[in-house]
């Protein structure tokens, strides 16, 4: 899974050569600390833990826009008044970038990578031209496609949403970019297709059938399975929860609500989910709750690894800069059996006063180093110390006798209730909850 680093026809990132680990001792901005990608832990290499993945909108398409004011990134691989030279000039950029950070996959949107042209067949050459030459790249530099996706929320034409547009005729064109979009994730050999709801949702129920909206969504996620099994994809089908914006009402607004909607539709052995950690915070859920949730429905797929500002309340995309989440997210991946065929992808930005080409490379390394000295600290965790046992044991009264025939669904509820007369009043058994917690920081 090495990565070889690939230039274009013009080198973007001069000066910066392939970032090295040179361990916690360093001084140097442009070296991992942590991140030592064929360092074994808990019984693979790092690199097989996290599966890296580069996000292609933020990282070379980003340009830092806010409400308030414009653009702020030099991004000088967009500079071409000719929209195709400039999707290659990018391509060229993405690759360098990559391949000299050393993260093993990337991910894009169908726009990202090609710009849309004046019909759909012109958005569909465009796109096929570019994957012709992102195949290539892949080949040269041994960079995988971790997933790849449909933008189905920028264009004004979505503004009610795609699949869930009240309109059939925009479903329409939301099917044709799905379409495309698998077709390009299958010739790049991508391991997952990901569906984030987008525009997916609503603002006001006064103008919304949302049971109707809901069965579309389901017979659309059906159809797109159904195509990409026909022409031979054989990954997951990944859906990405977020509560809320663009919508006020997102219809895949965290993984408890996605798990239903995919039993409902039968959807199941197809899917899996794609969790983001803002996404999560705003759904007002933890990170690891989420994961959590997903784990034990055996449909943890890969991860969005960022982090939101705690203060507001909308989508900020940060760099994973916080330790305690990187630990309690390996804290749930480690027992699950990793992150399989998914990853992680850097579904984050630099902030727009951060304006220096070199600023990608030390935002990305700072949260690979950050994952890493999580995965180094849970490793530890679940190896050195009583953390499992604790939780273990505060369930010890379901393992044997009446508790073990509860669970075994042989107690009805009048046994029960006469196993309540005859043992009295349960005695106090402490949670524990702050011991854990000194427990967890005495590893770091
Ligand atoms: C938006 C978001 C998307 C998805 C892919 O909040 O997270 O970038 O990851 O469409
Ligand atoms: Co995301």
């Amino acid at each position: 899974m090495a990565t070889n680093v690939t230039i274009g026809a013009k080198e973007y990132f001069p000066g910066i050569s392939k970032i090295q680990y040179e361990g916690p001792q360093s001084k140097n901005p442009l070296a991992f600390k942590y991140y030592d990608e064929n360092k074994v832990v808990a019984g693979k290499p790092m690199k097989d833990h996290f599966r890296f993945a580069i996000a292609y909108w933020h990282t070379f398409c980003g340009a830092g826009s806010d409400p308030f004011g414009a653009g702020t990134m030099p991004l000088p691989w967009s500079k071409n008044s000719d929209a195709m030279q400039a999707a290659k000039d990018k391509l060229d950029a993405a690759f360098e970038f990559i391949s000299k950070l050393g993260a093993p996959f990337y991910c894009f949107h169908d726009r990202d990578i090609a710009p849309e042209g004046n019909s759909i067949e012109e958005s569909e050459a465009n796109l096929k031209e570019i994957v012709a030459l992102a195949k290539k790249k892949q080949a040269e530099s041994g960079i995988k496609l971790l997933w790849g996706t449909a933008n189905l929320f920028s264009h004004p034409r979505y503004m009610n949403g795609a699949s869930t547009n009240p309109d059939f005729h925009v479903l329409t064109h939301g099917a044709a970019q799905v379409k495309a979009a698998i077709d390009a994730t299958v010739e790049l050999g991508g391991e997952n297709y990901v569906f984030w709801g987008g525009r997916e949702g609503y603002t006001s129920l006064l103008n919304t059938n949302m049971k109707r909206e809901l069965e579309h969504l389901g017979m659309f996620l059906t159809k797109s399975r159904d195509y990409g099994r026909k022409i031979g994809f054989k990954g997951s089908f990944l859906i990405e929860p977020k509560p809320m914006e663009p919508s006020t009402h997102q219809y895949d607004s965290d993984v408890a609500t996605v798990i239903g909607f995919l039993r409902k539709f039968d959807l199941l052995n197809d899917f899996k989910l794609n969790i983001e950690n803002n996404h999560a915070t705003l759904a007002q859920h933890s990170f690891a709750h989420e994961l959590q949730v997903a784990a034990d429905a055996g449909l943890l797929g890969s991860l969005d690894v960022n982090q939101g500002y705690p203060h507001n309340g909308w989508d900020t995309d940060e760099f994973l800069k916080n330790l305690y989440d990187a630990i309690e997210m390996m804290l749930v991946l480690l027992p699950y059996g990793g992150i399989g065929k998914g990853g992680m992808n850097f579904d984050a930005k630099v902030r727009r006063n951060s304006t220096d080409l070199e600023d990608l490379f030390i935002a990305h390394i700072g949260s690979m180093d950050t994952i890493a000295r999580g995965l180094l600290i849970a490793d530890r965790i679940l190896s050195e110390s009583d953390y499992i046992k604790l939780r273990t044991a505060r369930y010890a009264s379901y393992d044997s006798g009446n508790g073990a025939a509860f669970e075994r669904g042989e107690l009805g509820l009048e046994a029960l209730r006469d196993l309540a007369v005859n043992m009295g009043e349960p005695k106090q058994i402490s949670g524990k909850q702050e011991l854990i917690e000194n427990l967890i920081n005495q590893y770091i």
